[in-house]
């Protein structure tokens, strides 16, 4: 399997994130992708690639352009206000407010933002740019035949909605890629979202959709981050009802539970007949994880990679979260190469 990857995820380094009412270093930092990468060199997992440039477009389709253009210019702005510190928002529209978009830098911050957990500094803007790129450049790898690809897209994507960032996530690198596979001809993309948290960015971005179906399972948000979406009756709007399927379950889930709802997910997405598969694939679901609160062991994902393939689909992995660091590459990769075996098993067996 080809991995796409880009040194430029390492202009994203905030200094803190809001955990538990206190500012403290952020989880979502430059190591994560290096262990990944190492993992991927170590198992030799296949050739890996720089991303191409697919410019702005292929971003625009399925984010507002306003939107898009705000996160670009952010840290000019900030910066030409003499600021130095990480932009961070402060204010948000709650339930009866007009919500009109203001004009001053942090009234935008808030209206482009759903919480503060994506803060944006000087290098943001390239890493973020550049995660979006490896996600279309394995699409278009994916596209041109090959029957999986893995995109190492730093920072993640599937909390980022339309017109808005939040949870560590600007751009939604797995959204753009799926709406490029039907720009270039595919009919259906089904997403399987197995990151710890929800993907409401990705729901909210096809949830009026009948050509993509969105599966995530996922922490409850009874319980747990992002508190406002991902319930079992959230199943699409319009045209889009029913294609649209949560699997929110308990703390203290492990691989028996888990494995349960990806069965049914999978099954989903076999009737669903896509063109191709997109895995948002988040190895925050570790028993170790700091912040989440599923128990999968790092074999279990060897299992995740064998039961993705059965599907028998040409499968994009688009990295999303994972932060016990010391193991992510090795879960992540796990993912990768079972289904490749399984894959090329199920090629002799033909
Ligand atoms: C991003 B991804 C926990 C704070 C959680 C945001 C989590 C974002 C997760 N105390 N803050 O889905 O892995
Ligand atoms: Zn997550």
């Amino acid at each position: 399997m080809q991995t796409f990857y880009s040194d430029d995820h390492r202009l994203h380094h905030a200094n803190a994130e809001l955990n538990n009412g206190q500012l403290m270093p952020c989880f979502e930092k430059p190591s994560r992708a290096d262990m990944v990468l190492e993992q991927v060199k170590r198992t030799g997992l296949g050739p890996i690639s720089e991303p191409q440039d697919f410019g702005l477009a292929p971003i625009k389709r399925v984010h507002d352009p306003k939107f898009v253009d705000f996160i670009q210019q952010a840290w000019e702005r900030w910066s030409a206000l003499g600021r130095e510190h990480d932009m961070l928002p402060l204010a948000w529209p709650p339930r009866r407010m007009p919500a009109r978009c203001p004009e001053d830098i942090d009234g935008q911050l808030g209206y482009y933002s759903f919480d503060a957990g994506a803060p944006l500094t000087a290098g943001s803007w390239q890493a973020i740019y550049s995660s979006a790129q490896i996600a279309l450049s394995a699409q278009a790898h994916l596209c041109a035949g090959a029957k999986s690809a893995f995109a190492l897209c730093r920072p993640p994507g599937h909390h980022a909605g339309i017109d808005y960032m939040g949870g560590y996530c600007y751009l939604n690198n797995a959204a753009i890629a799926a709406q490029a596979m039907l720009d270039q001809g595919a009919n259906k993309v089904a997403i399987l979202d197995v990151d710890f948290h929800h993907g409401n960015g990705t729901q909210d971005i096809f949830y009026q959709r009948p050509d993509v179906l969105f599966t995530s399972i996922h922490g409850d948000p009874l319980n747990e981050y992002p508190c406002f979406a991902g319930y079992a009756d959230e199943r699409g709007e319009g045209t889009g009802l029913g294609y649209n399927h949560n699997y929110p379950l308990p703390a203290g889930s492990d691989w028996s539970i888990w494995s349960q709802a990806l069965r049914d997910a999978l099954r989903q997405i076999a009737g669903f007949g896509a063109d191709y598969l997109i895995v948002s694939l988040g190895v925050d679901t570790y028993l170790a994880d700091p912040i989440s609160s599923f128990k999968l062991d790092s074999p279990d994902y060897l299992k995740m990679g064998e039961l993705i393939a059965g599907l028998g689909l040409p499968t994009l992995f688009v990295m999303e979260g994972g932060y016990a660091v010391e193991e992510i590459g090795i879960n992540a990769v796990n993912v990768l190469t079972a289904f490749d075996a399984t894959v090329t098993t199920q090629g002799e067996a033909q």
